[in-house]
């Protein structure tokens, strides 16, 4: 990796991993209602395919959504309104923080069910062909998705069709407190082989490794080949989501985070020190704002909790059964 290739990855992880450490902040202090699950520990994986992606590819995205959205390149103040509620948020505070989207920049959603943003990429891949455009769809998903029938028929379809999606399964290893060994039959990999999808391990703590055999799989999604699949293998820092320190549950032992920790994605990157002194000055006050702009937005009228649900035309007449 170049140096300025080293410091556009480092400073797309550092936002992630700002971004989240203060939410986790906010969450603690009542402003953000709720729990969300924290990406912290998983920023390769976001960066390094984001990289790969051009401006008008698109994405969808999982209940562990930040870095993902972060990393296509939504406003982080916008992202952090939106997981506080307001009406400023990218999606106006009704989304949250696991239904973030912006579809002006490829971000098709992040979807609070598992598995789920899987046939909405391989639709969005279709319309791609259907349009004649070259952009390609990336779907990001879970160990624990890989048991999910939507996953699968997905990757069915991608494959009959040729639809240029790539398949990204973040394993790190756990779904909520399920080890993937005792979840999973079979393996990630051998699910792809089942449908004559191209598949390959990545090291998902290696923003470089995983930018790399992104390239490939964008390569050969616009060539027409169709989808590609790949299995990053990360780990979450924190836990599955924030309201697991309240409920005292230990399925992973001390030494085991310990280990993931020595490989952290934004020390393996190798950018010296003064470089990453100065993105980390560059981000602290770009959240800093993005706090502030959060916190100022209004929170949205409960008159309008049913605004901007409905397309224009079906939003359903008060009384009228849902
Ligand atoms: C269809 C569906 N089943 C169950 C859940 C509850 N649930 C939320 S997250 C989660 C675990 C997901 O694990 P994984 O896909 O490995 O993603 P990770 O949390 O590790 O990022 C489960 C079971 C859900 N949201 N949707």
């Amino acid at each position: 990796m170049t140096t300025p290739e080293a410091a556009l990855h480092y400073r797309g992880m550092r936002l992630i991993r700002s971004f989240e450490e203060q939410a986790l902040a906010l969450v603690r202090s009542g402003e953000i209602v709720g729990g969300i699950h924290p990406y912290i520990g998983q920023e390769a994986v976001a960066v390094g395919v984001c990289a790969a992606l051009r401006a008008d590819d698109q994405l969808t995205s999982t209940h562990r959504g930040h870095g993902h959205v972060l990393a296509k390149g939504a406003d982080p103040r916008r992202m952090l309104a939106e997981l506080a509620g307001r009406e400023s948020g990218l999606n106006k505070g009704r989304g949250g923080s696991m239904h973030a989207a912006d579809l002006s920049l490829g971000i098709l959603g992040a979807n609070g069910i598992v598995g789920a943003g899987a046939p909405i990429a391989a639709g969005a891949a279709w319309a791609a062909l259907r349009q004649g455009s070259d952009r390609v769809v990336a779907t990001f998903f879970g160990d624990g998705a890989l048991n999910q029938g939507v996953l699968l028929e997905a990757m069915n379809l991608a494959a009959l069709w040729r639809l240029p999606v790539l398949f990204v399964c973040e394993n790190n290893g756990y779904a909520t407190t399920l080890a993937v060994r005792d979840g999973v039959a079979g393996s990630a990999l051998g699910r792809a082989a089942a449908f004559g999808i191209p598949a390959q391990e990545v090291d998902g703590m290696d923003v470089a490794a995983v930018r790399a055999a992104a390239e490939q799989a964008v390569v050969r999604a616009r060539s027409g080949a169709g989808p590609s699949f790949l299995e990053c293998r990360t780990y979450r820092f924190e836990g599955h989501h924030t309201m697991e320190r309240r409920v005292r549950v230990n399925y992973r032992t001390a030494e085991e985070i310990d280990s993931w920790r020595q490989r952290d994605p934004l020390e393996l990157c190798g950018l010296d020190p003064v470089q990453r002194a100065e993105v980390d000055q560059e981000i602290a006050q770009l959240i800093a704002e993005a706090v502030r702009f959060a916190l100022a937005g209004a929170h949205p009228d409960p008159a309008g909790a049913l605004d901007h649900l409905y397309a224009d035309g079906l939003r359903p007449r008060a009384g009228a059964p849902r």
